[in-house]
């Protein structure tokens, strides 16, 4: 059902976790153009509360559909970002809150706290389903995950949830937000706690929505589903992509070398996630990367040698739509991004394209955006020339466009294995760059039979990738 709407030739989302919408433009035209990124998820854009201390999750309690009053910038700003991106052919997915909103004391909001009134907007208490009865919890809020029609009808962590089933709020919704974005240009949108939403009620807002791109927006929707409640995953996905939780604390085991590699040969539908093409992935998200909103063990930037093995691999591997995490550094779990008094500061950027100071920027790891253009090169070529050497040493294909090895074995190995490229010299995209010259790592040479030598060193970035683009 889904199509991402990206760029020939791209494949992978990096979500820019409380970027400003000026410095993501920028970001575009800069690096995620020329690295071949295809899409970034910005933050909720919408006007949000502010809360004491100016945490991040202050983006997640939207007071009204406008586009200004958003800590990333204005609405102007807004368009000319997703104008820069759509230019060098990145495209922009809104993380778009939808089920709740949150209206402090007036004089921003009605005239108490807890009003349901949202003048802005307006909506007014009978838009609420705490208000109309359709919660049946005596809180208002989520007390009973096994419950659906608590998780749906009533508050998630105390917000004011809007009831869709009348028509009315999805009209405004779609009309005032989601379409107005598509107008200018954005090609999609993450659904934010899908799983508190009815899924019909998704489908009359998602009808609602323009063509962007000559087709149709892409959805892809934030359903926790780690197997334990009556809420699951497949509801959602003939509605649009799904995010895949189970992923994450898989994909951790393999980044810190908790699981044999030999394992993966199956890696995906056959582990009990969704089938690929309906899955969203990630290693880590700026929920669970601080403790947030589940997946119980994720590995994050603070492990660097294990997010660099669980990201290579999860981009080199044939399963989902990859989106990689861009975090910034924090030492609470509330803190919001670097700044001051709740105004974002811009990242800066050292002579080897590494963040300064407290933005990480996992997306310009080299190994990372490296692996970015390996995605790209292997484009729909199927896994192959699978080899366990050991059981803690495996490598594969992309049909004859890429090779991929990884090792988490203690000691160094440089085994014969079988590339499935042609003959050549190539240049590794783990250890160094393509230069004009040849390349600033390791260069490997493929037999003219497609087999090489290849060299893994126990340890950090134990690992060797080469694609047909890459070739002296
Ligand atoms: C903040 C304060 C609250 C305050 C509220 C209102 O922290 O104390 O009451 O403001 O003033 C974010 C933050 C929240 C923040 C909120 C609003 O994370 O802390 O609240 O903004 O500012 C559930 C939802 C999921 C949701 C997740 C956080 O299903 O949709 O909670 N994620 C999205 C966003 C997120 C955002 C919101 C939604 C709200 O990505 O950033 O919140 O718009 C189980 C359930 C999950 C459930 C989790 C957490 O998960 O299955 O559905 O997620 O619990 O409650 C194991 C299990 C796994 C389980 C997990 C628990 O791994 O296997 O199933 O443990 O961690």
């Amino acid at each position: 059902v889904s199509d991402p709407n990206f760029a020939d030739g791209r494949k992978v989302i990096v979500h820019l976790f409380e970027w400003k919408w000026a410095d993501i433009g920028k970001e575009c035209q800069d690096f995620l153009g020329p690295y071949g990124y295809a899409g970034v998820q910005v933050s909720p854009p919408s006007k949000h509360i502010t809360a004491d201390g100016y945490p991040w999750w202050q983006r997640y309690q939207p007071v009204s559909y406008s586009l200004d009053g958003s800590r990333s910038g204005s609405e102007a700003e807004f368009k000319e970002m997703v104008d820069k991106c759509n230019n060098v052919g990145v495209r922009i997915y809104v993380d778009a809150v939808i089920p709740h909103g949150r209206c402090p004391p007036p004089p921003m909001c009605g005239r108490q706290d807890d009003s349901y009134t949202f003048p802005d907007v307006p909506y007014y208490p009978g838009n609420f389903n705490v208000p109309n009865g359709r919660c049946s919890s005596n809180s208002g809020g989520i007390d009973d995950y096994s419950n659906p029609d608590e998780v749906r009808y009533c508050n998630l962590v105390g917000l004011d949830d809007i009831d869709f089933s009348s028509g009315l709020s999805s009209t405004k919704l779609v009309q005032d937000y989601l379409n107005k974005l598509l107008g200018y240009g954005v090609a999609g949108f993450r659904i934010d706690a899908a799983k508190h939403m009815d899924p019909t009620e998704i489908e009359n807002i998602a009808n609602g929505l323009q063509n962007v791109f000559g087709g149709r927006p892409y959805i892809y929707q934030e359903v926790i589903d780690q197997g334990g409640e009556p809420i699951k995953a497949a509801h959602y996905t003939h509605l649009g992509d799904v995010t895949e939780f189970r992923y994450c604390t898989e994909i951790a085991r393999v980044g810190r070398g908790e699981v044999d590699l030999g394992y993966l040969y199956n890696f995906g539908e056959s582990w009990g996630m969704l089938p690929s093409s309906q899955a969203v992935v990630f290693v880590d998200n700026h929920d669970n990367q601080r403790g947030h909103g589940g997946a119980g063990s994720v590995v994050t930037y603070t492990e660097s040698a294990a997010y660099k093995k669980a990201t290579a691999f999860a981009l080199a591997w044939d399963y989902g739509t990859t989106r990689i995490m861009s975090s910034y550094k924090f030492s609470n779990t509330d803190q919001g991004p670097p700044g001051s008094n709740g105004v974002t500061s811009s990242p800066e950027f050292n002579s080897d394209s590494s963040c300064k100071g407290d933005w990480v920027c996992e997306h310009r790891w080299r190994q990372i955006r490296n692996m970015v253009c390996f995605r790209n090169a292997a484009g729909t070529a199927p896994v192959d020339n699978w080899t366990t050497r050991l059981s803690n040493l495996i490598s594969f294909s992309r049909g004859s466009k890429a090779f991929f090895a990884i090792s988490n074995e203690r000691s160094d190995n440089c085994p014969w294995l079988q590339t499935g490229l042609s003959g050549g010299t190539y240049c590794d995209l783990i250890s160094g760059d393509p230069t004009d010259s040849g390349c600033t790592g390791k260069e490997i040479e493929v037999q003219s039979d497609g087999a090489a030598q290849v060299c893994l060193e126990a340890g950090e970035d134990s690992m060797v990738a080469l694609t047909y683009k890459a070739k002296s």
